[in-house]
């Protein structure tokens, strides 16, 4: 059904001249951004400094041995706004933990089985909810008119910009508490949070390593490039369309048309870690052309020479973000932060000797 064959060239600037060497690379970079972020996301709101204000710290309840601390993350635009934080530390005292924050706590799979394994293996947890943002319900772009669509009234962002941009608000206020180390910052989402978490990564150098999860369409998946039964730019803009961009629906049914596709936001992120996660049974979200935007990217992380920090990984199964997703990116999270060698092998193309997508 898709015609085109080919992803936008990450190294030819606006002006034509090619880029070849990582000095250029900022300069695209920010090309890059402006124009997936305008086309498909919005842009994204203001940058205001959060600040964070402790709601409790009472460990009594917890299930295991951690700590535990609420914040209230709080900032200003036209109106003041907060949204609460929860923040799982290692046991005991002190300490200097790299964090994963997601802002999927509006989903239930943060089960204890998923937190002690990040405990145990040394990591912090931050979790907060992006539908604290902006709600997750159904609304059109005219009916844009609550959590951060108040704060910051002349937006043109979507919701995926603004629960990113939530992202960011953490880490202002993860950097200001001792026990997190704020040079081994990873975020994480499950398909429409990893849409955002993609985004949140390729928008805030503060972040270290990023994790997308069964992002699918407008997440870590193709435009120009759809295996069977993927989601389309017209199936998604007409079920979510406050999630992006006001003019993303006009390429319904002009997927191929789109002058952006997704392996810009993972060059985004480079020489940062990246790590797309995916899951074969979930055509939906498009793991072949997840495949495609991986190859996208590939020729930024070599420029950059960062090469061994771009990784993908697929398992079987559905559309889920089980504990064994958790399990990759711990190895991962491992493997680029402490240099502990994986035992898995990434990066291996499943679809090699099939038609291609
Ligand atoms: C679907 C949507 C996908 C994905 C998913 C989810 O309905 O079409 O793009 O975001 O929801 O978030 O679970």
């Amino acid at each position: 059904m898709i015609t085109s064959r080919c992803l936008p060239d990450l190294l030819v600037g606006e002006d034509g001249q090619a880029i070849t060497s990582p000095q250029q690379w900022p300069a695209r970079r920010a090309q890059v951004l402006k124009a997936i972020l305008d086309v498909v996301y919005g842009g994204m709101p203001p940058v205001v400094k959060a600040t964070g204000r402790l709601l409790g710290n009472n460990n009594a309840a917890l299930p295991f041995p951690a700590r535990y601390r609420q914040y209230q993350v709080q900032f200003e635009g036209a109106r003041p706004y907060w949204f609460r934080l929860d923040l799982l530390l290692p046991p005991g005292q002190g300490g200097h933990y790299p964090v994963i924050i997601s802002g999927d706590g509006c989903w239930r799979y943060y089960h204890d089985q998923v937190e002690l394994k990040l405990l145990n293996r040394g990591y912090a947890l931050a979790l907060f909810s992006r539908v604290e943002l902006i709600p997750d319900v159904y609304h059109t772009h005219d009916q844009r008119t609550s959590g951060l669509y108040d704060v910051f009234p002349d937006h043109t962002f979507g919701a995926i910009a603004a629960w990113a941009w939530g992202y960011h608000r953490c880490i202002d206020v993860l950097e200001t508490i001792p026990e997190i180390d704020s040079s081994r910052i990873a975020v994480t989402g499950h398909s429409r949070g990893g849409k955002t978490a993609l985004l949140a990564g390729a928008t805030d150098e503060r972040i270290a390593l990023t994790n997308a999860n069964n992002s699918g369409c407008c997440g870590a998946g193709s435009h120009h490039f759809q295996g069977p039964g993927a989601e389309t730019i017209d199936r998604i803009t007409t079920n979510f369309p406050f999630w992006f961009a006001r003019g993303l629906a006009e390429y319904a049914r002009r997927d191929h048309e789109l002058p952006v596709d997704q392996h810009m936001l993972k060059a985004a992120v480079a020489p940062r870690a990246l790590l797309t996660t995916e899951a074969l049974g979930d055509l939906w979200a498009n793991p072949q052309g997840t495949w495609r935007t991986h190859q996208g990217a590939r020729p930024v992380y070599e420029l950059l020479g960062a090469a061994a920090k771009q990784a993908i990984y697929y398992r079987p199964g559905r559309h889920a973000h089980l504990p064994e997703d958790f399990q990759t990116l711990l190895d991962f999270m491992d493997w680029q932060f402490k240099g502990i060698a994986p035992s898995r092998k990434y990066n291996v193309n499943p679809f090699a000797g099939e038609a291609s997508a």
